[in-house]
Parts: C-alpha cells; structure tokens; sequence
C-alpha cells in the first residue's frame, strides 16, 4: 500500500479522532462514520470525508481502523456492516481481552475478513509521535499490507499470527502501568495524612521507581529460569518490612485497601519456603492456572 492509501475509521471517540487525523496528517484519504453525528467536523475540515453509516464507511477502504468504547460496541457496529466488510482487512484498536480478540478473528474469518487486533500504548495527543507505540497480532497478510499506513499511527509492533496476543501485552503493561497508580496513590494519601503537599512529594517518587525498575531485566531472567535465588534484598526480610507499612497506613488513618494483598503474597512466599530467595518467585505464586 502507498502513502495514498484510503483509511476508514470507526469511532471518533478522543482515541479515534486522534487516530483519523495522524491519517490525515500522513497523508491519506480519510473515512470516517461515528454513533453520534457533529463528532466529525474539525475532521472534515482537515479533508476528512463523514459517511451517513458505518456500512458506507466500511465501502469507502480496503483499511478499516476500528476504536470503539468496548467489544459489545464493536461486535454491534461491525455486526452492521457486515455485507460491505468482505475482502477487506479490519484492524480493531478498542481495548480487549485475548479470548475477545480470538472470537473476532473466527467471526472475520468466516465472512471473508482479514482481521488484525491493536493495543495502543499511548494517550490521544501521543498519536503519530516517536513516543506512540501500537502492538498488533491476527492476519499477518493483513498486517504488512498495511504497515506503512498503520505506521502513521506511531511505532507498529506485530506480534505474530495469534489475533489475542496483542491485547494478551495490552492488558499485561495496563496492569503494571495501575500497580504504579496504585502505589502512587497510596504513597501521596500516606504523605497527605501530614499535610505534605502532593507536589511536594511526587518529584521524588519518578526517580525511586526509576532506580527500582533497573531490577526488572534480572527479575524476568530469573522468572524464565526459575532461578530466584540471587537476591539483594530476600523475600522473608521484605515481608517482614511490609508490616510497617500497612501498620503505618493504618496509624496515620489512610486504608490499607491497595497494599493489602502484596502482604498477603509475600506472607504465602514465605510460607512457602521462598523467603531466602529474591522477591520474583511471587509471580509463579500468581498462576493460578497452568500457562
Ligand atoms: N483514550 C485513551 O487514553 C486510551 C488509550 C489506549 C486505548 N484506549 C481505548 O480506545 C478505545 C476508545 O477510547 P476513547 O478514548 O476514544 O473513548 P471515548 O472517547 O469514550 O469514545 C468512545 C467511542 O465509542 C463509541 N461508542 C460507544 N458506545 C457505542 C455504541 N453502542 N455504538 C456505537 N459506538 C459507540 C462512541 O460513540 P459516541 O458516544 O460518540 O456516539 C465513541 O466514538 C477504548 O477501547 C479505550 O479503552 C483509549
């Protein structure tokens, strides 16, 4: 495909509409059809085109970039424009599960449609910038007919054939990006309870997790191997330092909701005789169903 390539978009919600105008900012003729009319202005006076239904904007392009609020969403609109989706390839960037990402690829299949799943790691005004990274996975005939136009969207990232394994990454960095809120979260009600101003505080919590993160690549060699038994800081003193911290919470009166179950972990970790050993054998503990 060149860089003329014609582009449907489904959705102009904040996402979609960011997604539609790094198209138009490529370069490409631009379709675009949302549930609920007058969304499509600004983007039709950049050159946009708005069809009447999702059907005519399904017609309009051999690519068809959904960004719809859900699954249900998805399945309903696509649902009615399946008579116009033959031959063309679907690539669905609306958060979902793997099992979500699986079931549509063997819908698209059966009607003739090449179907790619997205996950955007980005926020709408990362969009087409050095900093956007969009993780894809399904058809792979799909995907690199494509990929110079996805490209526009920011750095594409194809996962291989199996249409779950882009929102299988998607949901994984969510979880590590709402651990980080989490404890954000706490530790900011934990400085507040002593009128500590939040902008106070936060600049000094970007560098500490910084510092913590350089033992990620160690962590994930020792998870793959099953080797935890280089560790700097043992899980048993840990768990014993953790009392400190819900006991320090609930001293200066701020819930111990978000922290609870980490102790809880550690407590099995000891339990089972992982406490000399680093503190990622917790996550073999986390399996609660063979891989
Ligand atoms: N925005 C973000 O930061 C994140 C970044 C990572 C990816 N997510 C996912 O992207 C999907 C869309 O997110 P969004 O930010 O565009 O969401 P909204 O601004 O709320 O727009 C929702 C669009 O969905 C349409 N819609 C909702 N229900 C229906 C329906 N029953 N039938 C047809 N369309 C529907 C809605 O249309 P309207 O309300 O304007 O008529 C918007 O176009 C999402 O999966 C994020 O998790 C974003």
């Amino acid at each position: 495909m060149n860089d003329n390539a014609p582009v449907t978009v489904l959705g102009l919600g904040a996402m979609g509409t960011a997604l539609a105008g790094a198209f138009l900012d490529a370069g490409h003729p631009v379709t675009v059809w949302n549930r609920t009319a007058g969304r499509a202005a600004d983007l039709v006076a950049r050159g946009a085109t708005e069809a009447a239904t999702a059907a005519e904007a399904v017609s309009a392009s051999p690519l068809v970039v959904v960004c719809l609020l859900n699954d249900d969403t998805v399945r309903e609109v696509l649902d009615g424009a399946v008579g116009s989706l033959a031959g063309r390839t679907v690539v669905n960037l609306t958060n979902g599960t793997p099992r979500q990402a699986r079931e549509a690829a063997d819908r698209a299949a059966g009607h003739g449609v090449g179907y790619v799943d997205g996950g955007i790691m980005a926020v709408p005004p990362m969009i087409g910038t050095p900093g956007s990274l969009v993780l894809y996975s399904g058809s792979p005939e799909g995907f690199h007919a494509h990929e110079r136009t996805l490209g526009a969207l920011g750095r594409a990232m194809y996962l291989g054939e199996d249409a779950g394994l882009a929102a299988l990454y998607d949901i994984a960095l969510l979880s590590a990006m709402y651990g980080m809120f989490g404890g954000f979260f706490h530790a900011l009600a934990l400085t507040g309870s002593e009128k500590v101003p939040a902008t106070e505080f936060a600049p000094l919590v970007a560098p500490w997790l910084t510092a913590m993160m350089a033992a990620f690549p160690g962590m994930a060699e020792a998870v793959d191997s099953g080797d935890h038994s280089a560790a700097a800081s043992n899980l048993a003193m840990q768990a014993t330092a953790y009392v400190n911290l819900l006991d320090a919470s609930t001293d200066q009166g701020v819930s111990t909701e978000l922290v609870e179950p980490m102790r809880a972990l550690l407590d099995q970790g000891v339990a089972a005789g992982l406490g000399a050993g680093d503190v990622s054998s917790l996550v073999d503990l986390l399996r609660t169903a063979p891989a």
